[in-house]
């Protein structure tokens, strides 16, 4: 088993990234650690420090709440299943937002955007896309890299290149870290990317299972460290955020695995 320190590590590092993924990544571990360890001060204790690990993402901290009510291995078991089937269920009903030929662009690595992505291949319809490739950590080459593996046309573009492509794509298809009465948020430049689509009239869909609707009264946006930016220069401030907020009026539907919602269905589920 890897131990507490280790697993915080690969997920503060983005070696496991992407709010669906950590969940998974962190219950797994949490699974055999509270095996040996039971659901006592110690589960508190590693729970508290993976939640903090990525502070913005909220799929980790709902389930961390079910588990604190319900503290069994059981639990975790559903959790992990429930992540699963949503996935499946996003990816069938975001394939009906998908036509033939679709040009589809989308921001960073984003499993439950992914799954759409491949399910619509799979079906038979000739889609591409156009990725961007995600300052600074680049998440976006793994988004081409995967799409590449399956044989599906991508188009890999930097994010000041996002206006210019944007009269070639249909639709702009991203994840979500947190479904918030305030808007989305994903991964930085998501509301500049909303923002251009909104110029373009291309619709702007947001895949996101339930467990990313976010009742936290404040929520804080992860700062990460600047030399991910840049290194050191004397004099000069470098900032580094993680993610941004992007306003429900930008947003044409949320896929869930529930259905494709329109942003006022979803805040109200908020609240
Ligand atoms: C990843 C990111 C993803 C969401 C949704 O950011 O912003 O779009 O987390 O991902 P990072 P998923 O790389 O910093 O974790 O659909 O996999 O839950």
């Amino acid at each position: 088993m890897e131990s507490l320190d280790k697993v915080v590590e690969t997920i503060k590092s983005v070696k496991v990234q992407g709010a669906k993924e950590i969940a998974i990544y962190a219950l797994k571990f949490l699974k055999e650690f509270c095996r040996k360890n039971g659901f006592q001060l110690k589960f508190e204790v590693a729970a508290m420090i993976l939640e903090r690990a990525r502070p913005t993402a909220v799929v980790l901290y709902n389930c961390l709440e079910l588990l604190m009510k319900k503290r069994s291995i059981k639990t975790i078991d559903a959790l992990l299943k429930r992540l699963e089937l949503s996935t499946e269920k996003i990816a069938r009903n975001g394939s009906k937002l998908i036509r033939k030929n679709h040009k589809i662009m989308t921001h960073c690595h984003s499993g439950e955007a992914m799954a759409v992505i491949t399910h619509s291949w799979k079906q038979g319809k000739n889609i591409s896309v156009i990725a961007t490739e995600t300052e600074p950590l680049e998440q976006g080459i793994k988004t081409a890299k995967e799409l590449a593996k399956e044989k599906i046309p991508v188009t890999l573009i930097t994010d000041n290149a996002i206006e210019h492509f944007m009269k070639d794509a249909d639709i702009v298809l991203v994840g979500s870290d947190s479904l918030r009465k305030e808007g989305t948020i994903n991964k930085i430049g998501t509301s500049l990317l909303a923002l251009s689509a909104k110029h373009h009239r291309k619709p702007f869909y947001v895949a996101a299972n339930t467990l990313k609707l976010d009742k936290r009264k404040k929520f804080v946006i992860e700062e990460r460290p600047s030399r991910e930016v840049y290194k050191n220069i004397d004099g000069v401030r470098i900032r580094n955020p993680a993610f941004d907020v992007t306003s429900w009026k930008f947003v044409t539907s949320v896929i869930t695995e529930n259905g494709i919602k329109k942003p006022g269905q979803i805040v109200r589920m908020i609240k």
